[in-house]
């Protein structure tokens, strides 16, 4: 099966909204099949966000990730990868669809309370960061 790595960011944590994101996929058909929560180092951040590091973002950006403790899980099904970035919506919140986790609880294209994967490959490589192959239940 597919997987996917999943974060619930800062401003989800903050809001307690952690166990209402990880059900929305559980919901959609979605197994989780790992779960830690952690805080973030810089160095970790700055591995997790290397493809983003040229942008005028980035600095800001890893300062929010490492803000509060997150939650790091692993979901998998049939087209995880797509399926979930579905679930999520648009990175922006004002332009995520309807019914979306963004859309929903997102508060702007920083703040957008989650982050999942974008290619199988990524995916593989973001869990590597998280997880050891022992903490992958599936
Ligand atoms: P996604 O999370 O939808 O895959 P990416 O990979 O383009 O989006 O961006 C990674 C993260 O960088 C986003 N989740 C968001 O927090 C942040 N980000 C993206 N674009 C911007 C932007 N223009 N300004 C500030 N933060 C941004």
């Amino acid at each position: 099966m597919e997987k996917s790595l999943v974060l619930i960011k800062p401003d989800a944590m903050e809001r307690r909204l952690a166990t209402e994101i990880l059900s929305r996929l559980e919901s959609a058909g979605l197994k989780m099949v790992a779960l830690r929560m952690l805080h973030m180092d810089r160095a970790l951040a700055e591995q997790h966000y290397a493809i983003h590091r040229d942008k005028p973002f980035f600095g800001d950006l890893v300062d929010y990730i490492i803000s509060t403790p997150i939650v790091a899980a692993v979901f998998a099904g049939d087209n995880a990868v797509v399926r979930i970035r579905e679930l999520m919506g648009a990175t922006d919140p004002a332009k995520a669809a309807e019914g979306t986790i963004r859309k929903d609880f997102g508060l702007d294209i920083q703040r957008n309370s989650t982050h999942a994967s974008d290619s199988p490959e990524n995916a593989v490589k973001e869990i590597g960061i998280f997880f050891t192959s022992k903490e992958i239940f599936d």
